[in-house]
């Protein structure tokens, strides 16, 4: 029988969605009896990919969205997988990830009068008053299919709304009795239901921020996120390089801008002091960042101009957000930055303001290229997180993908990568740990021919359910390596709490109850889940061999393998 269920797979499969994430229960058995009479008949389907914890698939879909822009579902179970998606339901909101998730409700009758109606205990337990509820905040769209008989109109919608700018997660619902309903096969024409097209800058804003990156002696970009689209940091690039402009990353969760460039003035998170560049900058163009800087530690000058482009420069889902922009532009990073190339390229800055500008900035670029050289050369008996992330570097090649979930050692792990081409370096874009083992396993299965090396915290790597994530890294063939950045517990919550109390009952105790010693066999778990490669090392030439053997693992054996690596420091 043709069902709403059958609907909804053919409508996904319509629109281009080539993974399902899922996490099935008793609302699935119209799902489940499509997906199976699918295969059985040879009618195509997307792929499956069964995943034992709900967090876990949400999170996978995030490293798809991450990787190529667009949506992937998520199939849970009513409430209870609902709530078990937990913080990558915020991670996959702050990121901007288009994902499509999907969850039965509670049967709609109990008597006997509807296929699909109550028949377990626990449907009366799973029916709640507001299931979309529970997600609203985080959704740019939620909706429940009511009829069988529009299912592709509202999966369609639902996927439109999801990938068009400010692009992010959308959920369904839907009474078990509603996917058992008989439904007619529609062809929609996902033509008609594109993501809209991006938006340019007006054309008043392009000549305001051209004529004041021409005058200006210290101009900046800013920026978190631009790199999510590749041809965005073409511009950058052909901006920054021609004008002599200078870079700099606020807490990036992608390459934006090629870390060995001249015009690359280094990138910072919670440092407690003042970025020299950011204070000095006349100019400071915000090009896609949702925090820019920290006000109360870290302002630009208060005199520079500050110009703010952003595919989402109100911030909506952020309560209290300002950052005193001259003018605050919603534009696609893409078309904007071509747009201020091309009138640049009319009407160029003196040659000898770009000569002027280009030796002083390339100058702090060298001086924080040789620190950086020196810092990851020193040669200690104990694991630096700067001559691991650097081992890593020199194992994988320019276009291997890295992950990073290294929290306090997020500054090493971005410095130290040195990155240099688009896509091969991401975060998770919001602050919920124990995302980078499902994204990277999601990254995987969008670019199989090439190495994902996910670096990671040891506590985020317990968030991450590390026996779920090898389990389907084997199961699914999406061989993975990680790197636990091993300090025996949890670092920032140590800083969180001497920046607000530097001289504290805290400052003075052994014992924060945030270590994590002994800690577990963490490359044991990932061994005894996926049958991954284990190795645990603790000292620093022990972790360049270990990488070498482990990523040619991960190539030749097509089998995931794990690092623990010791840093020196214990918590
Ligand atoms: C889901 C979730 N729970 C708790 C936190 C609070 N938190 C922020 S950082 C952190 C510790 C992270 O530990 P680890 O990954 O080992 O990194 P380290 O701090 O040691 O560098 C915690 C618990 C969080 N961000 N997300
Ligand atoms: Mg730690």
């Amino acid at each position: 029988m043709y069902t709403a269920s059958t609907a909804f797979l053919d409508s996904l499969q319509e629109a281009g969605v080539e993974f399902i994430f899922a996490n099935f229960g008793s609302d699935h058995p119209g799902l489940i009896e499509a997906i199976t009479e699918a295969r059985a008949k040879g009618r195509g389907i997307p792929r499956l990919i069964t995943c034992p914890n709900e967090m876990l698939a949400l999170t996978c879909a995030q490293g798809c969205a991450q990787l190529t822009g667009r949506a992937q579902a998520v199939v849970v179970h009513v409430d209870c997988g609902t709530l078990s998606l937990g913080g990558a339901v915020h991670n996959a909101a702050r990121c901007r990830a288009p994902v499509l998730i999907y969850a039965g409700m509670s049967p709609a009758t109990q008597e006997g009068e509807l296929p699909g109606g109550r028949n377990e205990f626990i449907h009366w337990l799973q029916d709640v008053p507001d299931q979309r509820g529970i997600l609203r905040q985080y959704m740019k769209y939620d909706h429940e299919i009511r009829s069988s008989r529009n299912v592709p109109q509202i999966v369609h919608r639902a996927l439109q709304i999801a990938e068009s700018d400010p692009k992010g997660p959308v959920y369904l619902v839907a009474a078990r009795e509603t996917m058992e309903a008989a439904a007619e096969p529609l062809s929609s024409n996902p033509s008609l239901w594109r993501p809209l097209p991006s938006a340019p800058l007006p054309d008043d804003a392009v000549a305001e921020i051209a004529v004041a990156l021409t005058s200006a002696r210290r101009p900046v970009v800013v920026t978190s996120y631009l790199g999510r689209n590749a041809a965005a940091v073409a511009e950058l690039t052909r901006l920054c390089r021609g004008h002599a402009v200078g870079v700099l990353e606020s807490a990036p969760y992608y390459m934006n801008f090629p870390q060995d460039e001249g015009m690359h003035l280094g990138a910072y998170w919670n440092e407690p002091f003042r970025n020299p560049v950011l204070a000095e900058a006349d100019v400071v163009v915000v090009v896609d960042s949702d925090v820019p800087w920290i006000p109360s530690v870290n302002p630009p000058s208060p005199d520079a101009a500050v110009f703010h482009i952003d595919v989402d420069p109100l911030k909506e889902m952020i309560p209290l957000w300002y950052i005193k922009a001259r003018r605050s532009l919603r534009a696609d990073s893409f078309l904007a930055l071509k747009q201020i190339n091309a009138r640049l390229d009319a009407q160029p800055p003196k040659a000898s303001v770009v000569a002027e500008r280009r030796n002083h900035f390339s100058g702090l670029h060298r001086r924080r290229a040789d620190e950086l050289a020196e810092r990851e050369a020193a040669r200690t008996d104990i694991i630096t997180p700067e001559w691991l992330t650097a081992c890593v570097r020199r194992a994988l090649e320019d276009d291997a993908i890295i992950l990073s979930e290294g929290v306090t050692n997020y500054p090493a792990i971005h410095h130290h990568a040195g990155r240099r081409v688009p896509g091969t370096m991401f975060a998770s874009g919001g602050s919920s740990l124990g995302w980078s083992g499902g994204a990277a396993i999601g990254m995987k299965l969008m670019a199989p021919g090439r190495m994902v090396v996910a670096l990671t915290g040891d506590g985020s790597y317990m968030f991450s359910t590390p026996s779920a994530v090898h389990w389907l890294a084997r199961r699914h063939e999406t061989p993975i390596l990680q790197i636990v950045y091993n300090n025996r517990g949890w670092n920032a919550p140590r800083f969180s709490t001497l920046a607000v109390h530097p001289s504290g009952y805290a400052s003075r105790a052994n014992d924060l109850d945030l270590s994590f010693d002994p800690p577990p066999d963490y490359a044991g778990i990932a061994a005894a889940a996926g049958g991954a490669l284990a190795l645990t090392v603790k000292r620093p030439d022990d972790a360049e061999a270990a990488i070498r053997k482990a990523v040619r693992t991960v190539v030749e054996e097509k089998r995931s393998a794990v690092i623990d690596a010791w840093l020196g420091r214990s918590l």
